[in-house]
């Protein structure tokens, strides 16, 4: 039996349930719907055929850079699912696609089929663009999360020749001595490998690789000057030539990483790089790492971040825009985005030990992930935008299709984000029904949950141990909630709150029952003064859910709705949806035949119906938005 952690860290996912009723039919849905589609677009959409390596230049369907990525995506994803229950269909195409991809790897344990089949010889000469050692952290990943589910090594095997062919180029006196990749996502993969094998040297790879970030000689600049080309994406980036420091930092590369303050760049890589620095400064006590994390974090958090948890406010680049810069219906906020966030908030909570990270983690998780997909697992939105004119509309898949895999293997992996164990006990950071089980003094301790949630603040705990045991239940105070009530076995009980958390300190009697409330009346929000594009405007949030008004409740397009800024907003179960809506008075106010008027438009009374934001546009197109305006009375 294994004893407390030494640190805090999300329990081994076979010791977590996940049996709740909003999210056990979504993951349902991933494994039943998501998971098949997503195989049938990687079947005919060539990414599973081009590891046969028999691509020749004039054939269609050029195997892409990152088509790796996506195949890897999909196994992690598919891995997860298996861990929860035997599926011997989904168990043998992943068994397939892992022997395709030892099919396509090297002898010397090289992987990506680009580079193989359409640019053989330039392997490692395009860091900047060219994706390779993302790819390999998405293998990585998959190899780890394969190896955890099934207890099967091929894949695990595998990314570990490709991992030691990385430390091989990439450390001193190898090819690419001093290199880095120009989308990280490496560095958290080998971190993960670290711990999953206890090899040090892939930490210090990764330490590696972090670290030669932001360093002059610029190392991109060299390598393009090595080529005598401008890369990959030089016909995409024409103005790249003349702004080179505004592309250092498109790919966080224009400062030494413990020197960096501002999120900038490209939102994906950026979350994707902070995320691996956290587990760097978790696993090495670097405070000057942990540091740059916190400096970020609170950029991301206080002038960047979307109500949805979206980040990224530039579609041109897929990019962070300026402080305050949170355009709504030309947004951006890409679904890989919310979910790097939430990947770097976790890693966060528990370098930290402070329940903010996973306030903003829950805020990204209900609203701008799980808008990422259809209800019905099969259609998806690489951007996430806040408001729509009406054209909007999920896709069933992208030429670049980081976005579905992305979602299917964040929410089949809920489990390790729900509780952290720590050495004190648990943190119980997400309400959801299940369980979680741990060692304590020798016993092993179960604890249940019972909820409702996000509908219904009431959550129900219970501790399971054979003897009374003695260890601290920390339980997450959402920011969002302005009171708690918290009994123990019947009895109201008064907790410390400590960073975030009400910390249940005691000796627990075998069967003890708590109960927290959290009050889930809705509220309205406004943004600050500085985010011009919802001046005026407000939104509704109750619990973790951020709501949004749709054509199809509202009879006529939302634009012409304002909401009366003194009603009352009503919390509405919607069976037919599987919801809690939230109705207000409000006005629309009618056309005008002019373009302007020194006439206010004539407004009727209506009632404006929302429904939560991560819900919409599953019942055809309309306009859309989160930030309504308010009525002039
Ligand atoms: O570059 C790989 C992925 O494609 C990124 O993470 C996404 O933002 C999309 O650009
Ligand atoms: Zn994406």
């Amino acid at each position: 039996m294994s004893e407390a952690p030494a640190r805090r860290g999300p329990l081994p996912i076979a010791d977590v349930v996940v049996d709740d009723a909003f999210w056990s039919p979504r993951r349902e849905t991933v494994r039943t719907r998501a998971l098949p589609h997503q195989e049938h677009q990687l079947r005919t959409g060539g990414q599973f055929e081009a590891l046969k390596l028999a691509w020749r230049p004039g054939d269609e369907r050029e195997p892409h850079i990152f088509w790796e990525s996506d195949v890897a995506k999909w196994i992690e994803a598919a891995s997860y699912t298996l861990a929860r229950g035997h599926d011997p269909d989904l168990d043998a195409s992943v068994d397939e696609a892992i022997a395709l991809l030892e099919g396509a790897q090297g002898p010397d344990g090289y992987l990506n089929v680009h580079f193989t089949v359409v640019r053989p010889g330039e392997r490692f000469t395009d860091l900047r663009d060219a994706h390779e050692l993302y790819c390999a952290g998405h293998l990585i990943e998959a190899g780890v999360a394969h190896h955890a589910a099934t207890g099967k090594t091929r894949l695990l095997d595998l990314v570990r020749r490709l991992a030691d062919l990385v430390d091989r180029e990439f450390g001193p006196g190898g090819s690419c001595e001093g290199g880095y990749d120009g989308h990280p996502e490496i560095e958290l993969a080998l971190v993960k490998l670290y711990r999953a094998t206890g090899e040090r040297r892939y930490l210090d790879l990764s330490l590696r690789l972090v670290d030669s970030r932001g360093r002059d000689p610029h190392y991109f600049a060299a390598e393009r000057d090595r080529r005598g080309t401008e890369g990959f994406f030089g016909p995409h980036f024409l103005d790249r030539p003349t702004r080179p420091e505004w592309y250092r930092e498109y790919v966080q590369d224009h400062a030494p990483v413990r020197e960096q303050s501002e999120a900038v760049g490209h939102a994906v890589r950026a979350v994707y790089l902070y995320a691996g620095m956290a587990d760097l400064a978790l696993e090495t006590g670097d405070a000057a790492l942990r540091a740059a994390c916190e400096r970020l974090w609170d950029d991301v958090v206080s002038t960047k971040l979307y109500l949805t948890g979206g980040i990224g406010a530039d579609p041109s680049r897929e990019a962070f825009g300026p402080a305050y810069h949170l355009p709504v219906t030309d947004g951006y906020a890409e679904t890989c985005a919310a979910i790097g966030l939430v990947m770097w908030a976790r890693r966060m909570g528990a370098l930290t030990g402070e329940a903010k990270y996973a306030d903003v983690l829950e805020r990204a998780l209900y609203n701008g992930v799980v808008s990422g997909a259809s209800a019905d697992g099969t259609r998806y939105f690489y951007p996430n935008p806040l408001a729509s004119d009406g054209t909007v509309e999920r896709s069933e898949w992208f030429d670049c299709a980081c976005c579905p895999p992305n979602y299917a293997r964040l929410v089949a992996s809920l489990e390790e984000y729900a509780y952290t164990a720590d050495p004190d006990g648990l943190a119980v950071e997400l309400y959801v029904s299940g369980s979680a089980r741990f060692d304590r003094d020798g016993a092993s301790v179960r604890v249940s949950q019972s909820t409702e949630y996000p509908w219904d603040g009431r959550v129900a705990l219970t501790v399971d141990t054979e003897t009374p045991v003695a260890f601290a239940l920390r339980l997450r105070l959402p920011d969002w909630a302005p009171s708690h009530t918290l009994t123990v076995g019947g009895e109201p009980f008064e907790a410390p709150l400590e960073s975030g958390y009400l910390v249940l300190d005691r000796t627990w009697a075998p069967g003890t029952e708590v109960v927290l409330d959290l009050p889930m009346a809705p509220t309205r929000v406004h943004a600050a003064p500085a985010v011009a594009a919802v001046h005026g405007r407000t939104a509704i949030q109750r619990g973790p859910i951020v709501y949004c008004a749709e054509e199809i409740d509202n009879a006529g397009p939302v634009p012409d709705l304002a909401v009366d800024p003194h009603a009352a907003l009503r919390a509405v179960p919607d069976p037919d949806l599987g919801v809690v809506r939230v109705d207000v008075d409000g006005v629309r106010e009618r056309p005008i035949d002019s373009l302007y008027s020194t006439e206010r438009p004539a407004a009727e009374p209506t009632v404006i119906r929302t429904v939560p934001y991560y819900s919409w546009a599953n019942r055809g197109k309309g306009t859309m938005a989160v930030w309504l305006r308010e009525s002039a009375r």
